[in-house]
């Protein structure tokens, strides 16, 4: 990691960081890398995030790199996306690679080897012109913020805030450790669950011990952020961000029926201002949210399901309406997503294809490995 040394810190600047929702016109983003991604331990508390076929795997190779081609592929997909965001127009910035994963960390509450994926929307929440480092909720990815640290000190520098919300400890009793092993098997995207599972009926495998959250449980609509309750995101984290975020907005739980929620953004994906994407495998519980959204006219549309010939190690299928909207009626999608695609154009949306999908093995889609900087427009409401 190189952190360079600070320019012009007495010239003032507007803030480069400004994004309010997750459809405004895109100025500016940061495009995540894979160098250095890690095979994780296969601790209990990780297999919410390893589908069931791949534990073995895990066990046997933790604290080792994932086989290069891979990687190698994995790499070339985010260049793609760079260079397809760079077409339309948008700057991009790319963090550094890491090259410390593998080795073994320390803290007083834990050890373990690192795993920093691209995935920079799970680590970082843009929220206006802030910046907030999420505290994650996995041990190894404890540190996985430090790999933004150079592009987060020239946001900085460029006139946004940046705040850090309180690391957890990531000590043993933030685990729940009767979650019951059987209710792991069924992975995120299963449509048949049995009533009982986990977050069914409120058990998950984070207890509230600790305020814990990762970013991409929240999802934007100007003064009004949907959250899930999920399996790395609790109760007090969200009431962390919420005093943390204070009157100006609000902040709105909903539930979905998910056999271990990680991460809103396979599941309730807007499109732009009035249209929202919904999960069929995980349909929305909260009669609330559905009224909130049908009341002001917004249009909720059923995703198609994804067909990219990829490997899941990481996440469901589901990462085929995990688009990137860049505003003016564009929407950056997979190309291999024909069925999703199909549904863009009827809705009038331009899709704005990338060849991507050798990115979805580290369990990340097109929003999952970006974040938004700076989109055009201001705080707005959209449901008053
Ligand atoms: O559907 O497995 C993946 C999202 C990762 N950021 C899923 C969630």
């Amino acid at each position: 990691m190189k952190i360079e040394d600070a320019r012009d810190i007495d010239t003032p600047v507007a803030s480069a960081v400004s994004s309010y929702n997750e459809w405004d016109p895109l100025e500016e983003v940061i495009v995540g890398t894979i160098g250095g991604v890690t095979i994780p331990p296969l601790t209990r508390e990780m297999k919410v995030m390893v589908r069931r076929d791949y534990w073995d795997f895990y066990r046997k190779h933790a604290g080792e790199p994932y086989p290069e081609e891979l990687v190698k592929g994995a790499a070339r997909a985010l260049d793609n996306l760079q260079k397809v965001l760079e077409d339309e127009g948008v700057a991009v910035t790319r963090p550094d690679p890491v090259d410390y994963a593998a080795t073994r960390f320390r803290t007083p509450h834990f050890e373990s080897t690192g795993f920093f994926n691209a995935d920079v929307r799970d680590v970082l929440l843009v929220v206006g012109d802030e910046i907030i480092e999420a505290p994650m909720a996995l041990p190894p990815r404890y540190f996985e913020h430090f790999k933004y640290r150079s592009l987060l000190q020239r946001y900085f520098e460029r006139g946004g805030r940046w705040t850090a919300a309180p690391k957890c400890t990531m000590g043993q009793w933030m685990y729940d450790q009767d979650y019951p092993e059987e209710h792991l098997a069924y992975f995120r995207g299963d449509p048949d669950i049995p009533d009982d599972v986990g977050p069914l009926v409120g058990q998950y495998m984070t207890k509230e011990v600790e305020p814990c959250f990762d970013a991409a449980d929240f999802v934007r609509f100007g003064r009004d952020i949907i959250v899930q309750r999920s399996q790395v995101t609790n109760e007090l984290g969200i009431r962390w961000l919420e005093r943390h975020l204070g009157a100006e907005y609000r902040i709105h739980r909903a539930r979905f029926r998910s056999s271990g929620p990680v991460h809103i953004d396979t599941t309730w994906v807007p499109l732009g201002e009035g249209r929202v994407l919904t999960c069929p495998a995980r349909p929305c519980l909260s009669p609330e949210i559905m009224d909130m959204f049908q009341r002001a006219g917004w249009e909720i549309h059923e995703a198609p399901e994804g067909v990219a010939p990829a490997e899941f190690q990481l996440s469901s299928r589901w990462l085929s309406m995990n688009l990137l909207v860049i505003g003016d009626e564009r929407v950056v999608v997979d190309k291999h997503e024909e069925p999703t695609i199909k549904m863009l154009k009827s809705l009038g949306i331009k899709p704005v294809l990338v060849d991507f999908k050798d990115h979805y093995v580290f369990g990340g889609g097109l929003h999952c490995a970006t974040l938004d900087v700076r989109r055009r427009g201001g705080l707005k409401s959209y449901f008053d």
